[in-house]
């Protein structure tokens, strides 16, 4: 059988930044000579001192080190803002849509320079200093990208934490952080509803100690500021001056820490440093989008994921885009509202998760029908593999049959776009993230021996040979983790942790992760995490946690729980552990599936087999494989009686 392809058109090709031609002599140009081809394209940022060196990496276990423009000097918030100044002052930055319709605001760079200068002086102002972390929790609001950009300003380090996760989950990545200050709203509005942002301040600063807050008034609501550690965003930026010089950074000074999920222990904070990190972002946004000046560019990822910082605000803001942020939903207040807000911008490139392509495909073609997308150019994908149905849906009544889309495959830990297509430049397949970006080398290892497989159609798991600028540089204040984590398995390459396919054309097909991490609407959630948080609750004994496959978000959480002696499972007591791992962790984390487990099989050592927790959450459970390990080969039967995904 041979996959549809959808090559790309001759005038999109003739006017892309790279058509078929120029991406193969530019790929073999990186890779052949990884020296010059980033000591060429490093050029594209503004550099306070000129950097003398490239690269120095490497992957050797246990010494990994990875250095980029190393002896250069830059600040990111110059790259982002200052430099554009005077060729588009006037242009808009950031285009803010609100979560209600009707609302929105236009920010110039004039502007977004006035407000991000103040604001560092605000920080300044409440003792932050150079190498200090700030904890943003905010929602999607022009302040956010202010809040970021300051801190790169004064060389401060944010780390954003999803305003979807719980007090519990925002205090233990303040107290990992050492955070010196915490920048919030007091509510913040999505799908019509207000999350009580300022309220989970207040329960996370109860149980991690008090820290200097700083408060936006984005509805008037929510609990009021405590004296003495808690300051109105407004009252500080109205006395503050727009002079702020900018600080002078090495390439890798870290610019960020982003916590991510793996498949074992507390969530990793991922460190991203200056220079590589924004060598990648920007050219990423450019290549993959075909970004051209004057384009409206629009990723409706929230800044708590990767996605936001990357391609919110620093890629499309160094390049001098024009980038859009919407604070609201999909479905709010109808199904066509993302195609209402890309109607009325006249957005040019549109970047969204398949999750929401999904939900937004079961609702029908008439939401978007409706609405002008004549201005569309480019359509992107990220976060998770994206079934063919739903990308020819988002190409025939989104794109119109006219449209690229590029599936793009890159994680928290790559800092940017690894692997998609280009629009002037790569046939696509519905499903595939097709080829490797400029110098990445993807390579595809037999998870058993661990070696690389030559061939060109092969599957297995994926590994990156080399380094390439925006690559995490350390797990912060835990290198060993680091290391450990992605150079041990495979040692020689970064495992990325995805398993994939190559086909017979070279095309890369992610089948999804290899560890025991999951992918709930495109969020890395680890089922480690969920687990901890069951046996947390007083009734629960022993809890197991897999992933199942679920139309719309891709995947489902399913939970095995063993309870207490003499404790009665009821659905009221359903009820209660879901609402209490909603709590523990965040509404992301909201197990689909809890199914009562008088027993889980394990082997005789005491190992879950998940695998076989696996099959029966799938409802699959005729090929169960060997179970003549088990130390009890009857749960099993149970477990099947009383499975809750019957399909
Ligand atoms: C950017 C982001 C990373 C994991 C990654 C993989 C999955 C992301 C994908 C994809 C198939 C794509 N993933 N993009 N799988 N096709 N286009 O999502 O980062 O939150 O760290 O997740 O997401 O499994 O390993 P992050």
């Amino acid at each position: 059988m041979t996959d549809p392809i959808f090559p790309p058109s001759a005038k999109v090709a003739a006017n892309a930044h790279a058509d078929a031609k120029k991406y193969e002599e530019m790929y073999a140009a990186s890779v052949n000579d990884p020296e010059s081809f980033w000591g060429e394209h490093g050029k594209r940022l503004d550099w306070m001192t000129p950097y003398t060196k490239v690269k120095n990496t490497t992957f050797a276990y246990p010494d990994v080190s990875i250095k980029w423009y190393e002896d250069g000097e830059l600040n990111v918030c110059v790259n982002c803002v200052d430099r554009h100044l005077e060729k588009r002052g006037d242009q808009v930055a950031i285009i803010w849509e609100s979560d209600e319709p009707g609302g929105d605001e236009k920010i110039t760079y004039k502007k977004l320079h006035q407000e991000v200068s103040k604001l560092a002086n605000v920080y300044k102002s409440l003792g932050v200093k150079k190498g200090d972390r700030v904890v943003l929790y905010m929602p999607m609001i022009p302040e956010a990208a202010y809040a970021m950009l300051a801190c790169a300003r004064i060389g401060a380090i944010h780390s954003i934490v999803f305003g979807g996760f719980s007090p519990d989950a925002l205090a233990s990545r303040i107290a990992d952080s050492k955070a010196a200050l915490v920048v919030t709203a007091d509510e913040g509005p999505r799908g019509g509803r207000a999350v009580g942002l300022k309220k989970n301040v207040d329960a996370a600063l109860d149980i991690c100690g008090d820290v200097t807050t700083l408060v936006v008034a984005r509805t008037g609501g929510g609990p009021g500021n405590k004296e003495g550690r808690d300051h109105d965003y407004a009252t500080l930026m109205a006395d503050a001056s727009p002079d702020c010089p900018a600080e002078k950074m090495n390439a890798e000074d870290p610019l960020f820490v982003l916590y991510t999920s793996g498949s074992t222990g507390k969530p990793k904070g991922v460190v991203h440093t200056s220079g590589g990190y924004l060598v990648s972002a920007s050219m990423t946004h450019q290549y993959t989008f075909d970004y051209h000046d004057g384009d409206v560019y629009w990723c409706t990822a929230d800044v708590g994921w990767i996605t936001g910082h990357s391609y919110i605000v620093y890629g499309p803001l160094a390049n001098g885009a024009t980038t859009l942020m919407f604070e609201g939903t999909p479905t709010y207040p109808d199904a066509s509202r993302f195609w209402q807000v890309c109607e009325k911008h006249k957005v040019n490139q549109f970047y969204t998760a398949p999750t929401a392509i999904r939900s937004l495909m079961a609702l029908g073609d008439d939401p978007v029908n409706k609405c002008d997308l004549s201005a569309l150019k480019v359509l992107g994908t990220v976060g998770e593999p994206i079934n063919p149905e739903a990308w020819n849906w988002y190409h025939n009544v989104v794109g119109k049959g006219k449209v690229p889309i590029v599936d793009t495959w890159w994680q928290t830990e790559t800092g940017a776009h690894m692997m998609t297509p280009l629009p002037g430049a790569t046939p696509t397949k519905p499903g595939s993230a097709t080829k490797p970006f400029f110098g990445v080398q993807p390579v595809v290892l037999d998870p058993t021996t661990g070696k690389e497989i030559t061939t060109t159609e092969a599957e297995g798991v994926l590994a990156i040979k080399d380094s390439w600028p925006s690559q995490m540089r350390t797990v912060y204040g835990d290198h060993e983790r680091f290391v450990n984590t992605y150079f041990a398995a495979y040692k020689g390459y970064y495992f990325t942790e995805d398993g994939c396919r190559r086909d017979k054309d070279g095309y890369y097909w992610i089948t999804g992760r290899v560890d025991d991490v999951l992918n709930v609407s495109g969020h890395r959630m680890g089922t480690a995490e969920i687990e901890s948080a069951l046996v947390a609750h007083p009734n629960v004994a022993e809890a197991a946690v897999v992933g199942y496959p679920h139309a719309v978000k891709g995947q489902g959480i399913y939970c095995y729980v063993t309870l207490n002696a003499g404790v009665e499972s009821s659905d009221d007591l359903r009820v209660e552990l879901r609402n209490w791992v909603r709590k523990q962790i965040g509404p992301v984390a909201s197990p689909d599936l809890i199914q009562w487990a008088p027993g889980l099989p394990k082997t005789r050592s005491g190992k879950i087999m998940r695998r076989i927790l696996r099959k029966v959450a799938e409802d699959d459970f005729g090929s169960l494989g060997d179970t003549s390990t088990l130390a009890e080969p009857e749960v099993v039967d149970d477990l099947i009686a009383n499975r809750m995904n019957r399909g």
